[in-house]
């Protein structure tokens, strides 16, 4: 897909002049759930600009698949030079549509891929801001305080599986894994709350269900 130099500029700008310190997180789609929970994103009173430019993503269609994503996202992070990644694959972008995907159509509708759009803004600068050394890569002992940053305050447990999953042989990780581990990490988040309908910290999910969230993730 080639999109209009004009749009890939508007889209670099809308990603790089972003301050962190000044976010207010939108409100996230409806969390996806076991279908028999799932709602129907709302797509009323839309910023028409973000709007015309997810239209020349989308295509045809209206809808952003993962194969869209992954073009997108590596033409915005091949002018990125103070960020060290190796490319977004197709198979964490196919990830990352499929936690996202609300209304399981297989590809991202507008409130969709706002949302994810929105929070891979918010989390190129915390890790530009969190690069300490300017490495360019998210190292080992960066990593606590990136994440904490992103909204993601977890225990040590927790950071060395991340690491273990997501980091290099150095402990170092790249920008593709870094935003493919905190989308899937905000995805499971927001099951885990949608399931926790009397907030108490405990869900109870039958074997259809935790197949259903865990095998399209
Ligand atoms: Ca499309
Ligand atoms: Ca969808
Ligand atoms: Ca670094």
């Amino acid at each position: 897909m080639f999109l209009a130099e004009k749009l890939i500029k508007g889209v670099l700008n809308v990603v790089s002049n972003v301050d962190s310190s000044h976010f207010t997180p939108s409100n996230p789609p409806p969390a996806r759930a076991p279908l028999a929970y799932a709602a129907r994103p709302n797509v009323n009173d839309e910023d028409d600009q973000f709007h015309r430019v997810f239209l020349q993503l989308a295509g045809e269609d209206q809808e952003v698949s993962p194969k869209e994503l992954m073009d997108i996202l590596n033409r915005i992070v091949s002018k990125q030079k103070d960020l060290k990644t190796d490319g977004f694959s197709i198979e964490s972008c196919r990830s990352m549509v499929a936690v996202m995907d609300s209304d399981s159509s297989g590809k991202l509708g507008f409130q969709e891929f706002k949302y994810l759009w929105n929070n891979i803004k918010r989390w190129q600068c915390v890790y530009k801001t969190c690069d300490a050394d300017h490495s360019g890569l998210i190292s080992a002992q960066e990593l606590p305080g990136a994440f904490r940053a992103a909204g993601f305050p977890l225990n040590d447990e927790l950071f060395q599986i991340l690491s273990r999953r997501y980091s290099d042989e150095q402990g170092n990780m790249d920008f593709d894994n870094y935003i493919g581990c905190l989308v899937r990490l905000d995805a499971m988040f927001r099951f885990f709350k949608t399931l926790d309908k009397d907030n108490k910290g405990f869900i109870n999910v039958n074997i259809q269900e935790w197949l259903q969230l865990t095998m399209y993730s």
